[in-house]
């Protein structure tokens, strides 16, 4: 399916601009974050509402989310301000509630002082948590990083954090209200707040005339990717199409998401700017692996059936590269196939297309020496409450390797392991399925509701008897 932008689609995203929300009641206690239309009284306000409600109490002041600066320019229009902002919800000095993905205390850090077990992804919100998943604001993700006793949540990278205002008829700083900025009178600009998801494999169309329609000097796309795209720059795992057009095709070869931000100049000169996510979401259980190494290094990516412990290279109870692509598939675990559109835009979309469906388990891209591209091994439709093993196998090569694995459920990124600050020491020796230095991973329990895998859960492996570190090993073979 080719996801395209209708227009009644984009218009519906673009916020009404200038005015405040509906809701009314809110006492001056909380309309403390005004944002970029500039509280403390800009003088040359020309009247309209009454600056002296907003931000009252200055209360942004003792946290890490302050107002923005002051509007230092001539406010063109009246009717500008947002009249009932939402409430930041911040709750300083206090310890961070846990487990949220929130800044409950707005110091600047989430769930700071929370524990967490290494290598787990949690969606957050670096921003005052009343602001959380409104106008422009979406989450990001935190990995949780190796500490030994007590491991701990990272940064909360990725995702559209608050901004200041600017006339885009998005609400950038995510108070409720779009463009409540003085310079915004005449907004000529349309960014969308909200994007249809896509899959991957397949073309994702966006059509920049629908977020500005004036004459244009050029238009510039950029798309940033997860964690194997960063790790993998310049070479990534998607297309890009038209980047110096006002049509940009998309085509990401995995899950997760995406920030695409197009700028545009216009033909008086005026530089305009869209930033968004896209979410692209795969079903199932997908794992994907990516490494440092290019040239002759071979790393094969391994996912192990439930309900068996036979060594690992044996067919069927194994998925790899030798049994689990669509010419000579024999890693035949019973479970059912799925529609084309899963596989038919991959690297053997051909061949599957030849078959006529996907099957279950399978290996959809096969990365030997490839730039910019992840292993893959997808399960459209996992067993509800059965653990599945992820295990990386170093093939051939030389030299010291830093794999990477991205375990995503029901499209969203659950766990991340080999990412700086962990990576992973002493995977160093190649020797085909027989001696190779072997990473036993992690074992991912999936939860899955009517066919729809909603969720998993990710323990990762440690060397035996170790309550930490990652378990790299030539011997034994075995489970
Ligand atoms: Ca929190
Ligand atoms: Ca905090
Ligand atoms: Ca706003
Ligand atoms: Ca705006």
């Amino acid at each position: 399916m080719v996801v395209r932008l209708s227009l009644p689609l984009v218009l519906a995203l673009a916020v009404a601009v200038g005015c405040g929300p509906s809701t009314t009641g809110l006492g001056d206690d909380v309309a403390d974050d005004d944002g970029g239309g500039g509280d403390s009284g800009n003088g040359g306000d020309g009247g309209g509402e009454d600056a002296s409600d907003v931000d009252a109490d200055n209360t942004d002041a003792t946290t890490a989310y302050p107002d923005a600066m002051p509007f230092d320019g001539t406010p063109t229009c009246n009717d500008w301000q947002c009249a009932n902002p939402i409430p930041d919800g911040c709750m300083v000095g206090t310890s961070d509630i846990c487990g949220d993905g929130l800044d409950n205390n707005c110091n600047g850090e989430v769930d700071e002082g929370c524990t967490c077990t290494a290598g787990a992804v949690q969606p957050c919100f670096l921003g005052p948590p009343g602001h959380r998943g409104q106008g422009a604001c979406v989450d990001g993700s935190q990995t949780c990083i190796e500490a030994g006793e007590f491991d701990f949540w990272g940064p909360c990278v990725g995702g559209i954090r608050p901004q200041p205002e600017t006339c885009d008829s998005v609400d950038n700083d995510c108070n409720g209200c779009a463009d409540d900025n003085p310079a915004c009178c005449v907004v000529e600009l349309a960014c969308p707040t909200s994007m249809p998801e896509g899959d991957p494999f397949q073309p994702y169309v966006i059509d920049g005339t629908m977020f500005y329609s004036g004459a244009v000097q050029s238009w510039s796309w950029t798309v940033t990717g997860g964690p194997c795209d960063q790790l993998l720059a310049p070479n990534v795992s998607f297309t890009l199409q038209g980047q110096n057009t006002s049509q940009l095709t998309f085509r990401p070869t995995l899950s997760g998401d995406y920030t695409i931000t197009v700028t545009i100049v216009a033909a008086d000169g005026t530089v305009y700017t869209c930033t968004f996510i896209v979410h692209i979401r795969g079903p199932g259980l997908r794992i994907e692996m990516c490494s440092d190494r290019t040239g002759n290094t071979d790393i094969d990516l391994h996912l192990h059936r439930p309900d068996s412990t036979a060594n690992w290279f044996t067919t069927p109870d194994t998925c790899y590269y030798a049994n689990c692509k669509a010419g000579g598939g024999s890693a035949n675990w019973g479970y059912a196939n799925t529609p084309l559109i899963n596989c038919s835009g991959g690297p053997e979309g051909a061949l599957w297309t030849l078959l006529g469906y996907c099957r279950n388990p399978r290996l959809d891209v096969d990365s030997i020496f490839d730039l910019g591209v992840p292993e893959n091994i997808n399960v459209d439709v996992p067993q509800n409450g059965k653990t599945y093993r992820v295990m990386v196998n170093y093939y051939s090569g030389t030299g010291v390797a830093r794999p990477m694995i991205n375990i995503y459920c029901g499209g969203r990124l659950r766990a991340t392991y080999g990412q700086a600050p962990d990576l992973v020491d002493g995977f160093d020796q190649s020797g085909g399925n027989s001696s190779g230095d072997l990473w036993r991973v992690a074992d991912v329990t999936t939860t899955v509701v009517g066919g729809v895998t909603t969720d998993c859960a990710v323990a990762p492996i440690h060397p035996p008897g170790m309550s930490s570190g990652y378990w790299v090993a030539t011997t034994p073979r075995t489970y």
